[in-house]
Protein backbone atom coordinates (compact mmCIF):
# COMPACT_ATOMS: atom_id res chain seq x y z
CA UNK A 1 0.00 0.00 0.00
CA UNK A 2 1.54 3.36 -1.10
CA UNK A 3 0.78 6.33 1.43
CA UNK A 4 0.32 9.67 0.90
CA UNK A 5 2.02 12.86 2.86
CA UNK A 6 0.19 15.48 1.38
CA UNK A 7 0.82 19.31 2.24
CA UNK A 8 -2.13 21.52 3.55
CA UNK A 9 -2.65 24.35 5.27
CA UNK A 10 -4.97 25.13 7.93
CA UNK A 11 -8.83 26.35 7.98
CA UNK A 12 -9.27 28.60 11.02
CA UNK A 13 -13.15 27.62 11.80
CA UNK A 14 -12.36 23.90 12.62
CA UNK A 15 -13.43 24.21 16.43
CA UNK A 16 -15.84 21.58 17.55
CA UNK A 17 -19.54 22.99 19.03
CA UNK A 18 -21.36 21.38 21.58
CA UNK A 19 -21.36 17.82 19.69
CA UNK A 20 -18.43 17.65 16.90
CA UNK A 21 -17.67 19.68 14.03
CA UNK A 22 -20.99 20.98 12.49
CA UNK A 23 -20.58 22.95 8.81
CA UNK A 24 -22.71 23.38 5.21
CA UNK A 25 -21.81 19.78 3.35
CA UNK A 26 -20.22 22.62 0.67
CA UNK A 27 -17.88 23.70 3.55
CA UNK A 28 -16.69 20.04 4.24
CA UNK A 29 -16.26 19.63 0.70
CA UNK A 30 -13.04 22.46 0.50
CA UNK A 31 -10.02 21.59 -0.63
CA UNK A 32 -8.65 19.27 2.26
CA UNK A 33 -10.74 20.43 4.98
CA UNK A 34 -12.51 16.95 5.70
CA UNK A 35 -8.89 15.59 5.96
CA UNK A 36 -7.16 18.06 7.87
CA UNK A 37 -9.73 17.74 10.33
CA UNK A 38 -9.48 13.84 10.14
CA UNK A 39 -5.73 14.19 10.67
CA UNK A 40 -6.11 16.67 13.43
CA UNK A 41 -8.27 14.16 15.83
CA UNK A 42 -5.39 11.22 14.44
CA UNK A 43 -2.79 13.63 15.67
CA UNK A 44 -4.49 14.61 18.82
CA UNK A 45 -5.53 10.97 19.71
CA UNK A 46 -1.88 9.71 18.81
CA UNK A 47 -3.55 5.62 19.02
CA UNK A 48 -1.12 2.93 19.10
CA UNK A 49 -0.12 1.22 15.98
CA UNK A 50 -2.81 -1.29 15.01
CA UNK A 51 -5.46 0.48 17.04
CA UNK A 52 -9.46 -0.55 16.31
CA UNK A 53 -11.43 2.14 15.49
CA UNK A 54 -15.32 2.17 14.86
CA UNK A 55 -16.82 4.27 11.74
CA UNK A 56 -19.82 5.18 11.06
CA UNK A 57 -22.55 7.62 10.05
CA UNK A 58 -26.21 8.85 10.01
CA UNK A 59 -26.47 8.01 5.98
CA UNK A 60 -26.65 11.29 5.57
CA UNK A 61 -25.33 13.42 2.10
CA UNK A 62 -21.64 13.11 1.61
CA UNK A 63 -21.68 9.91 4.46
CA UNK A 64 -20.18 7.75 2.27
CA UNK A 65 -17.52 9.75 0.54
CA UNK A 66 -16.56 10.86 3.77
CA UNK A 67 -16.13 7.37 5.01
CA UNK A 68 -13.52 6.15 2.30
CA UNK A 69 -11.24 9.37 2.88
CA UNK A 70 -11.42 8.16 6.70
CA UNK A 71 -10.58 4.44 5.91
CA UNK A 72 -7.97 5.70 3.75
CA UNK A 73 -6.51 7.58 6.43
CA UNK A 74 -7.12 5.42 9.20
CA UNK A 75 -4.55 2.76 7.11
CA UNK A 76 -2.56 5.23 6.52
CA UNK A 77 -2.13 6.19 10.10
CA UNK A 78 -1.01 2.65 11.61
CA UNK A 79 -4.77 1.79 12.57
CA UNK A 80 -4.63 -1.84 12.63
CA UNK A 81 -8.79 -2.47 12.48
CA UNK A 82 -11.27 -0.22 11.17
CA UNK A 83 -15.21 -1.60 12.21
CA UNK A 84 -17.79 0.24 9.80
CA UNK A 85 -21.22 -0.21 9.98
CA UNK A 86 -22.62 -1.90 6.54
CA UNK A 87 -23.32 0.88 4.17
CA UNK A 88 -21.43 3.16 6.21
CA UNK A 89 -24.25 3.78 8.91
CA UNK A 90 -24.55 3.46 12.16
CA UNK A 91 -27.01 5.14 14.16
CA UNK A 92 -24.98 7.40 17.23
CA UNK A 93 -25.97 5.28 20.17
CA UNK A 94 -25.19 2.17 18.13
CA UNK A 95 -21.73 3.18 17.56
CA UNK A 96 -21.00 3.92 21.02
CA UNK A 97 -22.50 0.15 22.19
CA UNK A 98 -20.04 -0.89 19.21
CA UNK A 99 -16.95 0.67 20.83
CA UNK A 100 -18.15 -0.22 24.02
CA UNK A 101 -18.44 -3.86 23.07
CA UNK A 102 -15.87 -4.99 21.67
CA UNK A 103 -13.01 -2.43 23.70
CA UNK A 104 -11.94 -0.47 20.58
CA UNK A 105 -9.93 2.55 20.98
CA UNK A 106 -12.56 5.18 20.17
CA UNK A 107 -14.66 5.72 16.93
CA UNK A 108 -15.43 8.53 14.38
CA UNK A 109 -19.16 9.51 13.85
CA UNK A 110 -20.80 11.01 11.13
CA UNK A 111 -23.47 13.16 11.73
CA UNK A 112 -24.85 16.79 11.97
CA UNK A 113 -27.81 15.05 14.76
CA UNK A 114 -31.08 16.91 13.43
CA UNK A 115 -29.67 19.09 11.21
CA UNK A 116 -30.91 18.83 7.60
CA UNK A 117 -29.16 17.18 4.92
CA UNK A 118 -28.70 17.15 1.31
CA UNK A 119 -25.95 18.56 -1.15
CA UNK A 120 -26.67 22.14 0.63
CA UNK A 121 -27.34 20.39 4.07
CA UNK A 122 -25.17 20.55 7.15
CA UNK A 123 -22.63 17.40 7.93
CA UNK A 124 -20.70 16.76 10.70
CA UNK A 125 -17.75 14.44 12.17
CA UNK A 126 -16.90 13.72 16.20
CA UNK A 127 -14.97 11.82 18.10
CA UNK A 128 -15.69 9.19 20.76
CA UNK A 129 -13.33 8.03 23.00
CA UNK A 130 -12.71 4.50 24.48
CA UNK A 131 -16.02 4.36 26.85
CA UNK A 132 -17.89 5.09 23.90
CA UNK A 133 -18.85 8.49 24.39
CA UNK A 134 -17.88 12.11 22.57
CA UNK A 135 -14.50 13.15 23.52
CA UNK A 136 -13.99 16.07 26.41
CA UNK A 137 -13.34 19.39 26.14
CA UNK A 138 -9.75 18.99 26.32
CA UNK A 139 -9.43 16.68 23.50
CA UNK A 140 -11.84 18.68 21.26
CA UNK A 141 -9.77 21.52 22.69
CA UNK A 142 -6.21 20.00 21.42
CA UNK A 143 -7.83 18.73 18.02
CA UNK A 144 -8.57 22.34 17.03
CA UNK A 145 -5.55 23.31 18.50
CA UNK A 146 -3.68 20.93 16.14
CA UNK A 147 -6.26 21.86 13.12
CA UNK A 148 -4.67 25.50 13.33
CA UNK A 149 -1.34 24.06 12.93
CA UNK A 150 -1.96 21.33 10.08
CA UNK A 151 0.55 21.22 7.42
CA UNK A 152 -0.10 17.37 6.21
CA UNK A 153 -2.07 14.73 6.14
CA UNK A 154 -1.44 11.13 5.26
CA UNK A 155 -3.43 9.04 3.22
CA UNK A 156 -3.28 5.21 1.51
CA UNK A 157 -3.51 5.27 -2.41
CA UNK A 158 -5.73 2.44 -2.78
CA UNK A 159 -9.30 1.83 -4.32
CA UNK A 160 -12.59 2.10 -2.23
CA UNK A 161 -13.46 -0.20 -0.16
CA UNK A 162 -17.13 -2.41 -0.54
CA UNK A 163 -18.99 -1.55 2.06
CA UNK A 164 -22.47 -3.46 1.62
CA UNK A 165 -22.07 -7.23 2.91
CA UNK A 166 -20.57 -7.61 6.04
CA UNK A 167 -17.54 -8.78 6.24
CA UNK A 168 -13.79 -8.48 6.17
CA UNK A 169 -11.29 -6.90 3.61
CA UNK A 170 -7.97 -5.75 3.95
CA UNK A 171 -7.05 -2.06 2.63
CA UNK A 172 -3.51 -2.61 3.07
CA UNK A 173 -2.26 -3.66 6.42
CA UNK A 174 -5.32 -2.56 8.02
CA UNK A 175 -8.47 -5.25 8.34
CA UNK A 176 -11.94 -3.06 7.30
CA UNK A 177 -14.29 -5.24 9.34
CA UNK A 178 -18.36 -4.28 7.79
CA UNK A 179 -20.51 -5.03 11.09
CA UNK A 180 -24.58 -4.94 10.60
CA UNK A 181 -25.31 -2.12 12.15
CA UNK A 182 -28.49 -2.89 13.84
CA UNK A 183 -27.53 -6.80 15.86
CA UNK A 184 -25.26 -5.32 18.82
CA UNK A 185 -27.53 -2.36 19.57
CA UNK A 186 -30.99 -4.63 19.53
CA UNK A 187 -29.40 -7.62 21.71
CA UNK A 188 -28.20 -4.96 24.18
CA UNK A 189 -31.73 -3.14 23.87
CA UNK A 190 -33.21 -6.96 24.52
CA UNK A 191 -31.26 -6.96 28.33
CA UNK A 192 -32.15 -4.10 29.55
CA UNK A 193 -36.27 -4.52 28.87
CA UNK A 194 -38.88 -6.69 29.65
CA UNK A 195 -39.37 -7.47 25.86
CA UNK A 196 -42.13 -10.35 27.02
CA UNK A 197 -44.36 -7.59 28.85
CA UNK A 198 -44.21 -5.38 25.45
CA UNK A 199 -44.35 -7.97 22.97
CA UNK A 200 -47.85 -8.76 25.76
CA UNK A 201 -49.11 -5.35 25.05
CA UNK A 202 -48.14 -4.85 21.44
CA UNK A 203 -50.43 -8.03 20.84
CA UNK A 204 -53.39 -6.84 23.23
CA UNK A 205 -54.29 -3.67 20.68
CA UNK A 206 -52.34 -1.59 21.95
CA UNK A 207 -51.11 0.78 18.40
CA UNK A 208 -47.83 2.67 18.49
CA UNK A 209 -46.49 4.96 15.73
CA UNK A 210 -42.67 5.46 15.25
CA UNK A 211 -41.36 8.17 12.92
CA UNK A 212 -37.93 7.38 11.93
CA UNK A 213 -38.28 10.74 10.45
CA UNK A 214 -36.77 9.16 6.98
CA UNK A 215 -33.36 9.04 9.30
CA UNK A 216 -30.86 6.21 10.35
CA UNK A 217 -33.52 4.75 12.98
CA UNK A 218 -35.60 3.05 10.48
CA UNK A 219 -33.97 -0.01 10.04
CA UNK A 220 -32.91 -0.12 13.87
CA UNK A 221 -37.07 0.46 14.72
CA UNK A 222 -38.08 -1.94 12.60
CA UNK A 223 -35.99 -5.14 13.88
CA UNK A 224 -36.63 -3.87 17.27
CA UNK A 225 -40.64 -2.94 16.94
CA UNK A 226 -41.73 -5.01 14.14
CA UNK A 227 -39.52 -7.88 13.73
CA UNK A 228 -38.68 -9.09 17.93
CA UNK A 229 -41.60 -6.93 19.23
CA UNK A 230 -44.04 -8.02 17.21
CA UNK A 231 -45.22 -4.62 16.46
CA UNK A 232 -47.21 -4.42 13.33
CA UNK A 233 -45.67 -3.03 9.82
CA UNK A 234 -47.34 0.09 9.78
CA UNK A 235 -46.11 0.91 13.18
CA UNK A 236 -43.05 2.53 11.24
CA UNK A 237 -43.15 5.44 9.33
CA UNK A 238 -40.82 6.97 7.39
CA UNK A 239 -38.15 3.96 8.12
CA UNK A 240 -36.44 3.79 5.00
CA UNK A 241 -32.99 6.13 5.87
CA UNK A 242 -32.76 8.69 2.73
CA UNK A 243 -29.13 11.08 2.26
CA UNK A 244 -31.89 14.06 2.46
CA UNK A 245 -34.06 12.54 5.19
CA UNK A 246 -36.58 13.37 2.42
CA UNK A 247 -36.18 17.21 2.08
CA UNK A 248 -37.30 17.38 5.89
CA UNK A 249 -35.08 18.20 8.96
CA UNK A 250 -34.96 15.15 11.09
CA UNK A 251 -35.60 16.86 14.51
CA UNK A 252 -38.24 14.77 16.65
CA UNK A 253 -40.24 17.79 18.07
CA UNK A 254 -43.64 19.56 17.84
CA UNK A 255 -42.72 21.62 15.13
CA UNK A 256 -40.74 19.15 12.65
CA UNK A 257 -42.10 15.82 13.01
CA UNK A 258 -45.59 17.37 12.57
CA UNK A 259 -46.59 14.29 10.32
CA UNK A 260 -46.35 12.32 13.39
CA UNK A 261 -47.84 14.84 15.35
CA UNK A 262 -51.09 15.24 13.49
CA UNK A 263 -51.76 11.29 13.36
CA UNK A 264 -51.25 11.16 17.19
CA UNK A 265 -53.71 14.33 17.59
CA UNK A 266 -56.07 13.22 14.86
CA UNK A 267 -59.00 10.72 14.52
CA UNK A 268 -58.55 7.32 15.86
CA UNK A 269 -54.61 8.13 16.62
CA UNK A 270 -53.14 5.66 18.55
CA UNK A 271 -52.10 5.12 21.47
CA UNK A 272 -47.90 5.44 21.81
CA UNK A 273 -46.09 7.91 19.63
CA UNK A 274 -42.46 8.37 19.19
CA UNK A 275 -40.00 9.93 16.90
CA UNK A 276 -36.21 10.10 16.84
CA UNK A 277 -33.88 12.45 14.76
CA UNK A 278 -31.41 11.97 11.77
CA UNK A 279 -28.53 10.17 13.60
CA UNK A 280 -31.04 8.51 16.30
CA UNK A 281 -29.59 9.90 19.52
CA UNK A 282 -32.99 12.10 19.94
CA UNK A 283 -36.23 10.98 20.98
CA UNK A 284 -39.69 12.55 21.33
CA UNK A 285 -42.35 11.00 23.32
CA UNK A 286 -46.29 11.53 22.80
CA UNK A 287 -49.18 10.00 24.31
CA UNK A 288 -52.69 10.20 22.43
CA UNK A 289 -53.61 13.26 22.33
CA UNK A 290 -50.58 14.15 24.69
CA UNK A 291 -47.26 15.52 24.49
CA UNK A 292 -44.81 14.60 26.97
CA UNK A 293 -42.23 17.37 27.38
CA UNK A 294 -38.03 15.66 27.50
CA UNK A 295 -37.59 17.11 31.06
CA UNK A 296 -40.92 15.84 32.91
CA UNK A 297 -39.91 11.95 30.12
CA UNK A 298 -37.27 11.84 32.43
CA UNK A 299 -38.58 12.41 35.58
CA UNK A 300 -41.17 9.77 34.49
CA UNK A 301 -38.06 7.29 33.39
CA UNK A 302 -36.23 7.96 36.51
CA UNK A 303 -39.69 7.45 39.28
CA UNK A 304 -40.97 4.45 36.86
CA UNK A 305 -36.99 2.85 36.65
CA UNK A 306 -37.72 -0.54 38.55
CA UNK A 307 -40.20 -1.71 36.47
CA UNK A 308 -37.36 -2.32 33.72
CA UNK A 309 -34.98 -5.30 34.24
CA UNK A 310 -32.33 -3.47 33.27
CA UNK A 311 -32.39 -1.04 36.55
CA UNK A 312 -34.60 -2.64 39.14
CA UNK A 313 -31.65 -2.60 41.33
CA UNK A 314 -31.87 0.76 41.42
CA UNK A 315 -30.62 4.33 40.23
CA UNK A 316 -27.13 5.54 41.36
CA UNK A 317 -27.53 9.25 40.53
CA UNK A 318 -29.34 11.31 37.89
CA UNK A 319 -27.91 13.88 35.93
CA UNK A 320 -29.24 16.45 33.60
CA UNK A 321 -28.30 19.78 31.74
CA UNK A 322 -28.24 23.06 33.44
CA UNK A 323 -31.38 24.44 30.93
CA UNK A 324 -33.53 21.39 31.70
CA UNK A 325 -36.18 21.35 34.42
CA UNK A 326 -35.90 20.52 37.87
CA UNK A 327 -38.52 17.99 37.47
CA UNK A 328 -35.54 14.95 37.67
CA UNK A 329 -34.24 17.25 40.63
CA UNK A 330 -37.49 16.25 42.80
CA UNK A 331 -37.50 12.31 41.83
CA UNK A 332 -33.84 12.35 42.81
CA UNK A 333 -34.81 13.97 45.95
CA UNK A 334 -37.42 11.38 47.04
CA UNK A 335 -35.31 8.36 45.97
CA UNK A 336 -32.66 10.04 47.70
CA UNK A 337 -30.03 9.54 45.23
CA UNK A 338 -27.94 12.85 44.15
CA UNK A 339 -29.37 15.05 41.04
CA UNK A 340 -25.78 16.83 38.98
CA UNK A 341 -26.27 19.81 37.20
CA UNK A 342 -23.80 20.24 33.90
CA UNK A 343 -23.30 22.30 31.16
CA UNK A 344 -25.16 21.55 27.92
CA UNK A 345 -23.77 18.59 26.11
CA UNK A 346 -24.07 15.02 26.38
CA UNK A 347 -20.31 14.82 26.76
CA UNK A 348 -20.70 16.21 30.36
CA UNK A 349 -22.28 12.99 31.30
CA UNK A 350 -19.27 11.07 30.73
CA UNK A 351 -17.15 11.23 33.61
CA UNK A 352 -20.07 10.79 35.75
CA UNK A 353 -21.25 7.74 34.48
CA UNK A 354 -18.08 6.15 34.16
CA UNK A 355 -17.30 7.10 37.92
CA UNK A 356 -20.64 5.34 38.82
CA UNK A 357 -22.03 8.49 39.65
CA UNK A 358 -25.07 8.19 37.45
CA UNK A 359 -27.20 5.68 36.12
CA UNK A 360 -29.76 8.20 34.28
CA UNK A 361 -29.41 11.09 32.08
CA UNK A 362 -31.53 14.02 30.09
CA UNK A 363 -31.44 17.15 28.25
CA UNK A 364 -34.29 19.24 27.59
CA UNK A 365 -33.52 18.91 24.03
CA UNK A 366 -35.07 15.67 23.49
CA UNK A 367 -32.02 13.43 24.74
CA UNK A 368 -31.87 10.66 27.09
CA UNK A 369 -30.40 7.77 28.52
CA UNK A 370 -28.48 5.87 30.97
CA UNK A 371 -25.02 4.35 31.35
CA UNK A 372 -25.67 1.37 29.24
CA UNK A 373 -24.00 3.47 26.06
CA UNK A 374 -21.90 7.06 26.57
CA UNK A 375 -24.61 8.42 24.52
CA UNK A 376 -28.31 9.67 24.29
CA UNK A 377 -30.49 7.15 23.03
CA UNK A 378 -33.46 7.40 20.98
CA UNK A 379 -35.24 4.07 20.89
CA UNK A 380 -33.69 3.68 24.21
CA UNK A 381 -36.36 6.31 25.54
CA UNK A 382 -38.91 4.52 23.30
CA UNK A 383 -38.42 1.19 25.00
CA UNK A 384 -38.16 2.34 28.33
CA UNK A 385 -41.29 3.71 27.88
CA UNK A 386 -43.25 0.74 26.33
CA UNK A 387 -41.47 -1.38 29.06
CA UNK A 388 -43.38 1.07 31.81
CA UNK A 389 -46.58 1.47 30.02
CA UNK A 390 -46.32 -2.20 29.69
CA UNK A 391 -46.11 -2.84 33.23
CA UNK A 392 -48.09 -0.26 34.46
CA UNK A 393 -51.39 -0.86 32.07
CA UNK A 394 -52.23 3.22 32.06
CA UNK A 395 -52.35 5.74 29.46
CA UNK A 396 -49.56 8.04 29.24
CA UNK A 397 -51.29 10.94 29.99
CA UNK A 398 -52.91 9.26 32.87
CA UNK A 399 -49.29 8.38 33.98
CA UNK A 400 -47.58 11.85 33.72
CA UNK A 401 -50.15 13.13 35.23
CA UNK A 402 -50.31 11.28 38.33
CA UNK A 403 -46.79 12.22 38.59
CA UNK A 404 -47.48 15.90 38.25
CA UNK A 405 -49.86 14.99 41.09
CA UNK A 406 -47.22 13.37 43.33
CA UNK A 407 -44.42 15.70 42.48
CA UNK A 408 -45.77 19.03 41.23
CA UNK A 409 -45.40 20.13 37.56
CA UNK A 410 -42.15 21.74 36.26
CA UNK A 411 -44.05 23.84 33.93
CA UNK A 412 -41.49 24.19 30.99
CA UNK A 413 -40.43 25.74 27.60
CA UNK A 414 -38.28 26.18 25.49
CA UNK A 415 -38.34 28.84 22.62
CA UNK A 416 -35.52 29.33 20.01
CA UNK A 417 -34.46 32.08 17.93
CA UNK A 418 -33.00 30.59 14.96
CA UNK A 419 -30.89 32.14 12.05
CA UNK A 420 -29.65 35.24 13.73
CA UNK A 421 -27.06 37.72 12.76
CA UNK A 422 -24.30 36.31 15.64
CA UNK A 423 -23.79 40.58 16.37
CA UNK A 424 -27.43 40.61 17.16
CA UNK A 425 -27.50 37.11 19.83
CA UNK A 426 -24.61 38.22 21.01
CA UNK A 427 -25.77 41.85 21.69
CA UNK A 428 -28.51 40.47 23.84
CA UNK A 429 -25.68 37.95 25.50
CA UNK A 430 -23.92 40.83 26.59
CA UNK A 431 -26.65 43.27 27.43
CA UNK A 432 -27.70 40.78 30.30
CA UNK A 433 -24.56 40.16 30.76
CA UNK A 434 -23.63 43.88 31.71
CA UNK A 435 -26.97 44.11 33.52
CA UNK A 436 -27.25 40.77 35.91
CA UNK A 437 -25.19 41.80 38.59
CA UNK A 438 -27.89 44.85 39.09
CA UNK A 439 -30.95 42.03 39.37
CA UNK A 440 -30.37 40.44 42.71
CA UNK A 441 -33.48 41.86 45.02
CA UNK A 442 -35.20 42.92 42.22
CA UNK A 443 -38.90 42.39 42.14
CA UNK A 444 -40.04 41.71 38.52
CA UNK A 445 -43.45 41.12 38.00
CA UNK A 446 -44.53 38.36 40.91
CA UNK A 447 -41.04 37.09 40.98
CA UNK A 448 -38.11 38.28 43.00
CA UNK A 449 -34.81 37.96 41.67
CA UNK A 450 -33.06 35.49 43.90
CA UNK A 451 -29.35 35.17 41.65
CA UNK A 452 -28.25 36.00 38.25
CA UNK A 453 -25.04 34.45 36.96
CA UNK A 454 -23.22 32.84 33.68
CA UNK A 455 -23.31 29.15 34.60
CA UNK A 456 -19.99 27.57 35.50
CA UNK A 457 -19.52 23.81 36.10
CA UNK A 458 -16.86 21.97 37.99
CA UNK A 459 -16.39 18.39 36.94
CA UNK A 460 -16.49 16.68 40.26
CA UNK A 461 -14.43 13.79 38.66
CA UNK A 462 -11.81 15.79 36.89
CA UNK A 463 -12.50 18.94 38.37
CA UNK A 464 -12.43 20.74 34.97
CA UNK A 465 -13.75 24.03 34.75
CA UNK A 466 -16.11 25.21 31.87
CA UNK A 467 -17.44 28.44 32.14
CA UNK A 468 -19.60 30.77 30.43
CA UNK A 469 -22.39 27.92 29.93
CA UNK A 470 -25.53 30.39 29.59
CA UNK A 471 -27.15 33.02 31.59
CA UNK A 472 -29.44 32.34 34.27
CA UNK A 473 -31.89 34.39 36.10
CA UNK A 474 -32.89 32.66 39.39
CA UNK A 475 -35.82 33.60 41.15
CA UNK A 476 -36.94 33.02 45.04
CA UNK A 477 -39.34 31.09 44.04
CA UNK A 478 -37.13 28.16 42.05
CA UNK A 479 -38.66 30.11 38.59
CA UNK A 480 -35.79 30.75 36.13
CA UNK A 481 -34.66 32.05 32.77
CA UNK A 482 -31.53 30.92 30.98
CA UNK A 483 -30.80 32.21 28.10
CA UNK A 484 -28.00 30.29 25.69
CA UNK A 485 -26.47 30.62 22.53
CA UNK A 486 -26.92 27.01 20.34
CA UNK A 487 -23.82 25.56 19.69
CA UNK A 488 -25.04 23.11 17.27
CA UNK A 489 -26.14 25.64 14.75
CA UNK A 490 -24.52 26.02 11.29
CA UNK A 491 -26.14 29.35 9.99
CA UNK A 492 -25.47 32.30 12.09
CA UNK A 493 -26.71 32.26 15.41
CA UNK A 494 -29.36 30.33 17.53
CA UNK A 495 -30.55 31.85 20.63
CA UNK A 496 -32.28 29.76 23.28
CA UNK A 497 -34.66 31.00 25.81
CA UNK A 498 -35.52 28.73 28.45
CA UNK A 499 -38.58 29.33 31.02
CA UNK A 500 -39.45 27.25 33.86
CA UNK A 501 -41.78 27.61 36.96
CA UNK A 502 -43.13 25.26 39.67
CA UNK A 503 -46.59 24.83 40.61
CA UNK A 504 -47.49 22.27 43.42
CA UNK A 505 -51.02 22.96 42.85
CA UNK A 506 -52.98 20.11 40.97
CA UNK A 507 -55.64 22.51 40.40
CA UNK A 508 -53.32 24.25 37.86
CA UNK A 509 -51.84 21.02 36.35
CA UNK A 510 -53.80 21.38 33.40
CA UNK A 511 -53.27 24.70 32.12
CA UNK A 512 -51.20 25.03 28.97
CA UNK A 513 -47.49 25.49 29.98
CA UNK A 514 -47.13 28.64 26.96
CA UNK A 515 -50.22 30.33 29.48
CA UNK A 516 -48.71 29.36 32.50
CA UNK A 517 -45.48 30.58 31.68
CA UNK A 518 -46.52 33.71 30.03
CA UNK A 519 -45.73 36.15 32.81
CA UNK A 520 -42.17 34.44 32.93
CA UNK A 521 -41.77 34.80 29.06
CA UNK A 522 -42.61 38.72 29.21
CA UNK A 523 -40.23 39.22 31.74
CA UNK A 524 -37.52 37.13 29.82
CA UNK A 525 -38.47 39.76 26.71
CA UNK A 526 -38.36 42.75 28.55
CA UNK A 527 -34.77 42.08 30.85
CA UNK A 528 -33.16 41.08 27.48
CA UNK A 529 -34.47 43.51 25.34
CA UNK A 530 -34.66 40.62 22.63
CA UNK A 531 -36.85 42.20 20.30
CA UNK A 532 -35.60 45.34 19.87
CA UNK A 533 -32.03 43.62 19.33
CA UNK A 534 -32.65 40.86 17.09
CA UNK A 535 -35.65 42.28 15.35
CA UNK A 536 -37.79 39.50 15.77
CA UNK A 537 -41.27 39.59 17.53
CA UNK A 538 -41.80 35.70 17.76
CA UNK A 539 -39.50 32.31 18.16
CA UNK A 540 -38.91 30.19 15.26
CA UNK A 541 -39.52 27.08 17.16
CA UNK A 542 -40.94 26.61 20.75
CA UNK A 543 -41.08 23.27 22.59
C1 LIG B 1 -26.19 17.97 20.83
C2 LIG B 1 -25.60 17.54 22.14
C3 LIG B 1 -26.62 17.68 23.22
C4 LIG B 1 -27.16 19.09 23.27
C5 LIG B 1 -27.73 19.44 21.92
C6 LIG B 1 -28.20 20.87 21.80
O1 LIG B 1 -27.20 17.09 20.46
O2 LIG B 1 -25.16 16.21 22.09
O3 LIG B 1 -26.03 17.31 24.41
O4 LIG B 1 -28.15 19.22 24.24
O5 LIG B 1 -26.73 19.26 20.94
O6 LIG B 1 -27.14 21.72 21.82
P1 LIG B 1 -27.28 23.25 21.49
O7 LIG B 1 -28.33 23.78 22.43
O8 LIG B 1 -25.91 23.78 21.75
O9 LIG B 1 -27.73 23.40 20.06
P2 LIG B 1 -27.29 16.47 19.02
O10 LIG B 1 -28.50 15.61 19.05
O11 LIG B 1 -27.42 17.68 18.11
O12 LIG B 1 -26.01 15.73 18.83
Amino acid sequence: MQIRKVATTPYADQKPGTSGLRKRVPAFKQLHYLENFVQSIFDTIAAPQGSTLVLGGDGRYYNREAIQVILKMAAANGFGRVMVGKGGILSTPAASCVIRKYQTYGGIILSASHNPGGPDGDFGIKYNTANGGPAPEKITEAIFAASKQISQYCIADAPDVALDACGDSKLGDMTVSVIDPVVDYAELMESLFDFKAIRALLSSGFRIKFDAMHAVTGPYAKEILVNRLGASADSVMNAVPLPDFGNGHPDPNLTYAHELVEIVYGKDAPDFGAASDGDGDRNMILGNGFFVTPSDSLAVIAANAKLAPGYKQGLAGIARSMPTSAAADRVAQALGIPCYETPTGWKFFGNLMDAGKVTLCGEESFGTGSNHVREKDGLWAVLFWLNILAARKQPVESIVREHWAKYGRNFYSRHDYESLPTEAANSVMNLLKEGFADLPGKTLGPYIVKTCDDFSYTDPVDGSVSAGQGIRILFEDGSRIVFRLSGTGTEGATLRLYLESYEPDVSKHHLDAQEALSTLIGIALDVSELRACTGRDKPTVIT
